[in-house]
């Protein structure tokens, strides 16, 4: 898979996207992720990436033509499956869409200012837009460093263990099951005894009870889907 972030603040992205899993991910070429510096795209000697909007208001807006330029740079070099505009108005971000995008060869994602980007982008370049919750952050660098995130994890060759991804809260609707680590008792605290059986059956059906347990305490609404 390869993964496009278009940004005007591409600092912001480098040292999330090279660490841990992700930076694994990249080294054994599960998948490619290039950042594009908007600035890059301008002409003026002041590389000038936004503008106010008109019709007055506060806030700056993210000029078209640096924006049309990249992408179409980007787009005679490959076929895009999807450009994501990440913005706070988009559609929520879940493990599903996750999941989706994990599936798709070239994704693009463009990160916007808080007041957005042209109106004219969204238009005609935009496939798909995306909001990691309903709040509002300053820019969406961090909420694309989110779903490239959860989509890379997913990534054959991202985990060390594929099954992990398979047990993961969201997974089929559900939270995860508690886990433990040694010692098997700290401070008067002991791990469930079925754990320590090695009777894998058992150990499953333990498993399951306390993701439904545990979905019916914190996030009933989740079973109502
Ligand atoms: Cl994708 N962008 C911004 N600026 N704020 C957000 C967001 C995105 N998702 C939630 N809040």
């Amino acid at each position: 898979m390869r993964i496009d972030i278009v940004t005007g603040l591409p600092d912001i992205l480098t040292s999330p996207l090279n660490e841990s899993i992700i930076k694994r991910a990249q080294e054994s070429g599960s998948v490619i992720i290039e950042i594009h510096n908007l600035r890059e795209y301008t002409h003026d000697r002041h590389q000038t990436i936004d503008d106010t909007q008109y019709g007055g208001g506060a806030g700056m807006v993210l000029k078209p033509e640096p924006l049309f330029e990249c992408i179409d740079a980007l787009q005679q070099a490959r076929k895009y499956d999807e450009i994501i505009y990440m913005t706070p108005d988009g559609e929520r971000f879940t493990q599903s869409m996750a999941t989706e995008l994990s599936l798709k060869q070239n994704i693009i994602l463009i990160c916007g200012h808080y007041k957005g980007v042209d109106e004219r982008v969204r238009e005609a370049l935009v496939t798909k837009e995306i909001s990691i919750g309903d709040y509002v952050l300053t820019g969406g660098e961090l909420a694309a460093a989110v779903v490239v995130d959860a989509v890379v994890r997913l990534l054959p060759g991202a985990l060390h263990d594929s099954t992990s991804a398979m047990s993961d809260t969201f997974q089929d609707n559900l939270l995860g099951a508690p886990v433990y680590t040694r010692p098997p008792e700290y401070r008067g605290m002991k791990v469930p005894d079925v754990l320590l059986t090695g009777n894998h059956k058992a150990i499953e059906e333990w498993r399951q009870e306390q993701r439904i347990k545990r979905t019916k305490e914190k996030r009933p609404d989740l079973l109502d889907d």
